[in-house]
């Protein structure tokens, strides 16, 4: 019996590959020479890709249910990548992108602004910002963790294409509930430093994390770095995203149903802690970014700079470096940072360096540099 079902099947396919071996159909062909045509322009690296557009923004903007069906939690499994980003880590646990924690950086503006409604530009310029520094150009791909093999072949150094976890580029000093590089782990959740999260949302939100507590915390953060890390810096690109991170609890992990911008500590140990979306999550009720960033700011203004000499309690202030104030100066840094990641890149690195840095530059213009004009350092 199985063996006459094996016979039938194997004469079966025989005949339906040979058939379209003898007749391939025209779009097959169209098919087979676009691959060619990509191999060829490619240079045959394997798994080298021509960096695509990003996506525009999704034709429904309103709040939806994200945690469904189609997206179930599930557990890591060995291999999988996860690192500093809450709200990535969770997208990757419930397979908006890819589970293993590996994605295209059109697979990441596509997947926050499905699961978790962040503004079409915001999430442009922040993937593209990654993907320069921690990603792999050729290949298309970036690690929301630590280095893996599945984003390909390593690129010529001094790039690294180490992903998200790599220190100084993206992933910086005082976050909220990931501990400084110099203790040892910068990446993983750390339950001492959640546990001071709770303690604030108690003392200044009644048990929620709201602006008043965000702006508290990130103050707080900042005076235990400089007291306890030697190595304590925050100025460019940290010194934006470390206060963009500040409010995107608030906006982004608070139920889109809910009016009061407030979030409550269950919810939060859920995404930050298990990567988790709560039960029966609904996104934010409109795209949304940065909003409250200025009055996080404002509570505790604070000047760009870092311990010097080795020494805690020796912060000084760099009048030169990156700030909210002085975008053109962070489009500078993240140039300078690229330019050094890519001194002479050529062929196929190089087209796709040049389109990177142009998409980098759409959202980067439209969120915070306007006034900045566009540099071309890789040509046009
Ligand atoms: C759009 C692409 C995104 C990229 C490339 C990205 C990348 C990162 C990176 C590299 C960090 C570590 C920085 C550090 O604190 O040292 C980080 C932190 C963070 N991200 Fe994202 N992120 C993205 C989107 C999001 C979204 C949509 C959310 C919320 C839903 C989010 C929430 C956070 C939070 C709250 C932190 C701070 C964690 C802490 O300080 O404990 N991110 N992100
Ligand atoms: C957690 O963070 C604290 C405060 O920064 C640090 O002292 C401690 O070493 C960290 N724990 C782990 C396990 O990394
Ligand atoms: C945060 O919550 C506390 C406690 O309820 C409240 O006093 C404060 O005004 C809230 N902050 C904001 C910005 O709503
Ligand atoms: C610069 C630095 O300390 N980076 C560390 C981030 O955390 C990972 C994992 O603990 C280390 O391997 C890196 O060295």
């Amino acid at each position: 019996m199985i063996a006459t079902q094996f016979v039938l099947l194997t004469t079966l396919l025989f005949t339906f590959y040979s058939a379209s071996l003898a007749f391939p159909n025209i779009a097959d062909l169209v098919k087979r020479q676009e691959v060619e045509e990509a191999n060829s322009r490619t240079g045959g690296i394997p798994g080298a890709v021509n960096a695509p557009p990003p996506p525009g923004p999704p034709r429904f903007k309103g709040t939806k249910l994200v945690h469904d069906r189609a997206h179930p939690w599930k557990p890591l499994k060995r291999g999988d990548e996860r690192g500093p980003c809450p709200g990535m880590n969770t997208l990757a646990s419930h397979g908006y992108i890819s589970r293993d924690g590996v994605a295209s950086p059109s697979e990441m503006i596509t997947a926050v602004q499905e699961g978790f409604n962040m503004e079409n530009k915001l999430a442009i310029f922040v993937t593209y910002m990654a993907h320069l520094m921690n990603g792999n150009l050729v290949t298309d791909k970036l690690s929301i963790g630590g280095k893996t093999k599945k984003t390909g072949p390593n690129p010529p150094a001094p790039a690294h294409a180490g992903g998200f976890n790599v220190h100084g580029t993206f992933e910086g000093d005082a976050g909220m509930t990931r501990a400084d590089a110099f203790f040892g782990d910068n990446h993983s959740f750390n339950q001492t430093l959640f546990d001071k999260f709770v303690d604030f949302s108690n003392r200044y939100g009644d048990g929620f994390y709201n602006l008043t507590v965000a702006g508290e915390l990130r103050f707080q953060r900042l005076q235990d770095s400089i007291a306890t890390n030697p190595e304590f810096s925050f100025k460019n690109v940290r010194f934006p995203t470390a206060y963009a991170e500040s409010v995107f609890p608030i906006n982004f992990f608070v139920d889109g149903r809910k009016k009061e911008k407030k979030l409550d500590m269950d919810s939060a140990r859920s995404f930050f802690k298990d990567m988790r979306f709560p039960p029966d999550f609904f996104r934010s009720a409109m795209p949304i970014g940065s909003e409250g960033i200025n009055e996080v700011f404002a509570m505790h203004p604070f000047l760009p700079g870092g311990n010097v000499d080795g020494k805690v309690n020796n912060f000084v202030v760099d009048p030169t470096a990156g700030d909210l104030t002085k975008p053109c100066v962070l489009y500078d840094d993240i140039l300078n940072t690229v330019k050094g990641l890519y001194p002479n890149p050529t062929g196929l690195l190089r087209r796709n360096l040049i389109k990177n840095l142009h998409h980098f530059y759409s959202g980067f213009a439209a969120i915070l540099g306007e006034e900045c004009v566009e540099k071309f350092p890789y040509g046009q």
